[in-house]
């Protein structure tokens, strides 16, 4: 049975990734998370390129497959900001958010994007899959809700009226740019697991 190491450090998107993953189709993976010890330095230009590199390193210094996430949010009216300094806009959740709601104060536009790229990697660091989601939203002026994670109290989705913390994580699981990710990984997860 092939072992499937999640190669995040973070608690909010290690649950929506296991949730992802205990598809009854794939559950002949075996799913393993990153030892905490094992951090890798998101040195790469693009979501896609960081995702690779911690799949990647991840995968090498383990010798077993594994899945990595690289993803933020990107705010037009901030020039694409925080975007991949997400994790890194400020020390703590509260203080990313606060920061965010003022660099936004005063600004008309808050039409703002999640982006989750995926990568998995064969026990040898090379890449076998990767796949890309995005989710559109508006960034509010005060956060609401108590679910999810990360900027989830202020990223509201017009579409369902909502923003990620107010929704049941079933909802967040189907239309977020995680779920939209990993809805392509998915199958793609399952032909490589016919083929090993
Ligand atoms: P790993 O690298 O260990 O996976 P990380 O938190 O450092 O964990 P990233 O570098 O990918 O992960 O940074 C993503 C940040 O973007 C994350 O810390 C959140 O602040 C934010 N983020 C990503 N997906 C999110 C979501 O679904 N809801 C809210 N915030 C999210």
């Amino acid at each position: 049975m092939p072992i499937l190491v999640v190669a995040t450090g973070n608690p909010g998107k290690v649950q929506e990734m296991q949730a992802y993953l205990t598809d009854p189709e794939l559950a002949a993976w075996q799913l393993q998370l990153k030892p905490a010890e094992l951090d890798i330095e998101e040195t790469g230009t693009t979501f896609l390129e960081n995702a690779a590199l911690k799949a990647s390193q991840v995968a090498q210094a383990l010798g077993e497959w594994a899945i990595a996430d690289d993803s933020g949010l990107a705010v037009d009216a901030l020039n694409g900001a925080p975007g991949l300094y997400s994790a890194r806009y400020a020390s703590t959740t509260e203080a990313r958010i606060q920061r965010l709601l003022a660099e936004m104060q005063g600004q008309s536009n808050r039409q703002a994007h999640f982006i989750c790229a995926i990568a998995v990697a064969r026990p040898d660091g090379t890449i076998a899959l990767q796949t890309e989601g995005i989710c559109d939203g508006e960034i509010l002026e005060e956060p609401r809700g108590s679910g999810g994670f990360g900027y989830d109290p202020v990223f509201y989705v017009p579409a369902h009226q909502m923003t990620f913390a107010e929704m049941p994580a079933s909802l967040k699981h189907d239309i977020s740019h995680r779920g939209l990710a990993f809805q392509a990984l998915v199958p793609q997860l399952k032909a490589l697991l016919a083929s090993t």
